[in-house]
């Protein structure tokens, strides 16, 4: 039984290799890596919601078989939400993590601490062949830091430090993470439904 990874960022797949591991999900997980000539779908959405389920259906349709994907991102309050679903090209430069860091860091400078809430967001979908979606999403609520701290994680861990932590995401594990992070928590709560659906 395969099921197919919708994403082309090596950091997510790390992480929900691991995140499904502990599932025990009985499936063998192929990354669209393996599907090169699958050209990416525009993620036209609005919504973390709407990008996961494009992302999901795309493969889905064009393999054949179940999809999962993920679409994610840091909401900052004093933003209104940005960057949100442009979390990843925040700098004009996709997938240029460090970039991405550095202009929301130039951007909230003179914000005081008080006022530095922040939330990374996670919307997982799972979409089969004949159409059938579902998604699901996860939250992890914390406070941004004037600088970056810890090698761990990837994009804006360096700045996000969860509610209850001394430290930011970077400086946790990669099982600590997973343990409260948003991808942790919307994947957890896939597993039973790609569990029902894929019997
Ligand atoms: P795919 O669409 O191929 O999955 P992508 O990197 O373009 O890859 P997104 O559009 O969902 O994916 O953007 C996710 C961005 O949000 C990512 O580049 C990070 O900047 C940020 N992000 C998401 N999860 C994060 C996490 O756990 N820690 C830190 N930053 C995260
Ligand atoms: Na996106």
């Amino acid at each position: 039984k395969r099921l197919i990874l919708a994403t082309r960022n090596a950091n997510k797949v790390t992480e929900l290799r691991a995140i499904l591991a502990a599932a025990s999900l009985d499936f063998e997980l192929v990354g669209a890596d393996a599907y090169p000539e699958i050209p990416d779908v525009k993620e036209t959405g609005v919504t973390f919601a709407e990008n996961a389920l494009l992302k999901a259906h795309a493969l889905a349709r064009a393999t054949g078989l179940p999809a999962i994907a993920d679409d994610s991102g840091l909401c900052v309050d004093v933003l209104g939400g940005a960057p949100g679903i442009f979390s990843a090209r925040w700098s004009g430069r996709h997938g240029d993590d460090r970039a991405n860091l550095e202009l929301l860091l130039a951007q909230l400078a003179d914000i005081a601490d008080e006022h530095r809430g922040a939330h990374f967001a996670c919307a997982a979908a799972l979409a089969l062949p004949d159409g059938t979606e579902r998604v699901v999403e996860g939250r992890l609520r914390g406070t941004l830091r004037h600088r970056p701290a810890g090698a761990g994680g990837f994009g804006y861990d360096p700045i996000l430090q969860p509610e209850g932590e001394t430290r930011t995401c970077a400086e946790l594990t990669a099982e600590e993470k997973n343990a409260i992070s948003h991808r942790g928590q919307a994947f957890r709560e896939l597993v039973p439904v790609v569990r029902e659906l894929l019997a």
